[in-house]
């Protein structure tokens, strides 16, 4: 439009100037029309008309960044609104199961000792719930009456808090203050209402148990999905652990950390996200790290912020991102289009949350109180330290900076690669996913078909190369 002014601007302007007498006295309508003003033009010529329009199957502007479609922000799934939503899916994780009982979802939780393989042979000793770390998935539906039976299998008290819910004081799980902790082989009944809806989770009111994992997923859905409505709806949680060299066991007193873990796993073992081309996509991140705040990255799209754990934010208020903060014990729920085909990194972008502890800059460590004698005896068998300080590389101040001595074997990386979600990925695609890293696939369906439905062979990089090759970035559908 001429002057810089789009239709939508000009019909503000309008009726700013109409309405002007009654909100001269707010001193409302000069501020709107000022705003409006300042937006920048919408594209009017051949060359950037595409500026406006918005693909769900290709890099798109979709502006005026007022424009409900800027950047994909209420472009809706795949799926209708007015529907009952996608269930969650976390990967790695399973769910609790529950019963109908008097109209009452019965839970039941153990607090179990756990071994969780962190990496393939990796077992480490943590806690959690029914024998995993972080424990199972709560799913339920905003207006259920839920009710847990948690059983202490632990050798030490504790109890469960419901983090975000607003419930009855007595079902607060904090020790002391509002209930006497579960003793070894107790049990204890938590019983309320949800009204609520977003991404919570629950955990042990006891610091150290908290350090130690104690802690899971507790999503509350609406009865009815969230315009617009998602495809796809995955939660993660992040975690850090300090585990010695020569240990499995975690040290929940450090204030230090060398493992870190999505859903229980380390990256390249967190198994990845897979969903079609052209799917809306939701995302819950919760940080469960005892002390440390991740700077989540995804590549290749940018989403919208559209929840925290407080729940839903108003879609007024939602921001872009391509890297969200997560604080501790805080949740972000994000949402994009997956209109870019490809499989892209997934990640922490705190520099020593990208890998895991680093065995051979560390060294074996002997703490007060251990017998040293299984050290002393293997130390002929130590391996020497590298001190060939002749190689011309040493001459760079700095050299060494990317991390030494990352082994994998062929087990383990048959174990990694042999994952139907990994299917088809660029041979060696793991050496870049480490520590707190995941993969979000985006597959055309034809891909995703053969990735997630067929058994048929798929060589290494096949699916990678078809989506170079392939037209996938420029295909337009009608949406
Ligand atoms: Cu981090």
């Amino acid at each position: 439009m001429k002057n810089g002014l789009t239709r939508r601007q000009v019909m503000y302007t309008g009726l700013a100037a109409g309405l002007g007498s009654l909100f001269a006295r707010l001193g409302y309508a000069k501020t709107v029309a000022l705003q409006r003003a300042n937006e920048p033009p919408e594209p009017t010529t051949e060359s950037n008309r595409g500026f406006s329009n918005y693909s769900r199957f290709r890099p798109s502007f979709g502006g005026p960044p007022s424009s409900d479609r800027f950047l994909g922000k209420l472009v809706t799934g795949l799926r209708k609104s007015g529907q009952e939503p996608v269930m969650v899916e976390a990967p790695d994780l399973g769910k609790v199961p529950w019963k109908m009982v008097n109209g009452v979802k019965e839970f039941e939780l153990r607090c179990t000792p756990v071994k969780r393989e962190f990496l393939p042979g990796e077992a480490m000793d943590v806690w959690g719930y029914n024998g995993t770390m972080p424990g199972p998935t709560v799913e339920a539906f905003q207006g259920d009456r839920v009710r847990f039976v948690v059983h202490n299998e632990l050798p030490e008290p504790t109890s469960v808090h419901w983090h975000g819910l607003e419930l009855p004081i007595q079902y607060d799980g904090v020790p002391g203050l509002t209930q006497d902790l579960i003793p070894p082989g107790g049990t204890y009944v938590y019983e309320y209402d949800l009204h609520q809806t977003g991404t919570f989770f629950y955990h042990s009111h006891i610091a150290m148990q908290e350090a130690f994992g104690m802690a899971g997923l507790f999503i509350v859905h609406p009865r009815i999905a969230y315009d617009p409505p998602v495809d796809r709806d995955f939660a993660l949680v992040f975690q850090n652990f300090l585990i010695p060299p020569n240990s499995a066991t975690a040290n929940s007193m450090a204030m230090d950390w060398n493992w870190h873990t999505i859903n229980g796993r380390s990256g390249p073992y967190t198994t990845p996200m897979v969903c079609k081309h052209g799917e809306r996509v939701r995302v819950r991140l919760v940080d469960f790290s005892p002390m440390q705040h991740h700077p989540i990255h995804f590549h290749g799209h940018t989403f919208w912020l559209t929840g925290t754990e407080g729940g839903r934010i108003p879609q007024s208020a939602w921001v872009p991102r391509n890297n969200t903060l997560v604080g501790v014990a805080m949740a972000q729920d994000f949402e994009f289009v997956a209109f870019n085909p490809g499989d892209w990194i997934f990640h922490c972008h705190m520099v020593h949350h990208m890998m895991n502890h680093m065995v051979q800059q560390v060294g074996p460590r002997i703490r007060e109180g251990f017998d040293a004698s299984q050290y002393l005896a293997s130390l002929p068998n130590r391996p020497s330290p590298q001190s060939s300080l002749e190689e011309p590389a040493f001459g760079v101040p700095g050299y060494p900076q990317k991390m030494q001595g990352m082994k994998m074997s062929m087990a383990t990386m048959k174990t990694i690669s042999g994952r139907r979600e990994a299917r088809g990925m660029r041979a060696g695609w793991f050496k870049g996913v480490k520590g707190l890293m995941t993969v979000l696939r985006v597959l055309p369906e034809d891909l995703y078909n053969r990735v997630m439905l067929s058994d048929e062979d798929i060589q290494p990089g096949e699916i990678f190369d078809a989506i170079v090759k392939g037209s996938y970035q420029s295909r337009e559908m009608s949406t």
